[in-house]
């Protein structure tokens, strides 16, 4: 029997948040919930095609580690579970609904779809379908910056690269390849694990030899961390530490944020492997919930303020709908553009 792990080692009782902070993250994590629930409702509608994997339960990761980068500047890498982090990175929301319409002006000009997000302006590296598959790309984008700051004398290139994926991903031979070579190379770097207890249907404890994900960081000599990926607020404190860490040059870090997804793994998953009571558990812990407490107890927001935030992105969301509902599908006479590099 595995123990149950409910008092991650870091924990947010001194993480200090502004108001300005505190209502932006707010902001970002209300984003992803809402356009999430959008998805579900546009795909049994009929408007999406394919695998549609939904991040709501996670928000508090994705926000947390991409708000204590420089959005924009530093990089991002994701997996199938990608809508939010494209938001988080920077990427407007109606050129992510657009491209899960398909359509010509989505973020990867409708020929991605929901697990190949992608956005060069916004440094977002991509979705992909492939578990895994990420790492190597963010582990030669840190590298990339690194190179080109030493190499080749470019002072400004300090971009630090978060490599976003799953606990079952984590037993993928990827992962360990990448955490050597990131390692080895001071390579700067977050491996940010979204340990949401399931691969599929697939138990993390029954798929895995140490379940403890963070513990794997120490055989490379690389600094591991378990945090409540339910608590923005945690996570943003250990990525801020992570971060600063990678731009001084002093190499990667592996984040272990327990989490939890609140829907089926997949748009088509009737979700009926886990129990109610662990969910019941789990949703509990809201961590949109978790922040709006804080702020109100803190005296940081008043109700009318975070209701005013609730209202601005449901007014984004319905755009991004409208925006992707109008957008022209790609002509097929464009079939073949994309598929090599173009110049424009
Ligand atoms: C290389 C590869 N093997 C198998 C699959 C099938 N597959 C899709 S999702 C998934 C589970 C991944 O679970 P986890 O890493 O925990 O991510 P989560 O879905 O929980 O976010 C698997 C095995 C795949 N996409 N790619
Ligand atoms: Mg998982």
């Amino acid at each position: 029997m595995v123990q149950e792990r409910v008092f991650p080692t870091f924990q947010a009782a001194t993480a200090t948040v502004t108001k300005e902070e505190g209502l932006w993250l707010y902001e970002d994590m209300v984003l992803g919930r809402f356009f999430e629930d959008k998805c579900a409702e546009m795909y049994y509608r009929g408007k999406m095609f394919g695998f549609v994997h939904l991040y709501n339960g996670q928000e508090a990761v994705s926000t947390g580690v991409i708000q204590a980068m420089r959005p924009g500047e530093d990089y991002v890498c994701s997996t199938y579970r990608d809508h939010v982090h494209a938001l988080s990175a920077g990427v407007p929301a109606r050129n992510v609904m657009a491209e899960l319409f398909g359509k010509e002006t989505g973020c990867s000009k409708g020929r991605g779809g929901s697990m190949h997000l992608f956005s060069a302006e916004h440094r977002m590296l991509g979705g992909y379908a492939f578990i895994g598959e990420g790492i190597p790309v963010a582990t030669g984008a840190a590298f990339q910056s690194k190179y080109r700051r030493e190499a080749m004398g470019d002072a400004s290139s300090d971009q630090v690269t978060a490599a976003f994926f799953g606990d079952g991903t984590t037993n993928n031979g990827q992962f360990f390849e990448c955490l050597n070579m990131a390692a080895l190379w001071k390579l700067p770097i977050l491996y940010v694990v979204e340990n949401n207890k399931w691969a599929i249907g697939m138990a993390h404890e029954r798929a895995t030899s140490q379940p403890e994900i963070y513990k794997k960081a120490s055989v490379f000599g690389m600094p591991g961390y378990e945090v409540d990926g339910m608590d923005v607020l945690a996570v943003r404190a250990v990525a801020q530490e992570a971060v600063a860490r990678a731009r001084a040059g002093e190499g990667p870090t592996l984040i272990e944020c327990l989490t939890y997804r609140f829907r089926g793994h997949s748009l088509a998953d009737p979700d009926e492997l886990r129990s109610k009571a662990e969910k019941e558990a789990w949703f509990a812990r809201d961590p949109l919930k978790k922040l709006a407490a804080h702020l109100l107890e803190q005296n940081l927001a008043s109700q009318d303020e975070l209701k005013a935030i609730e209202k601005k992105i449901q007014g984004v969301v319905e755009e991004a709908v409208t925006f992707a509902l109008e957008s022209p599908e790609p002509d097929p006479k464009d079939l073949y553009k994309y598929v090599f590099a173009e110049n424009d």
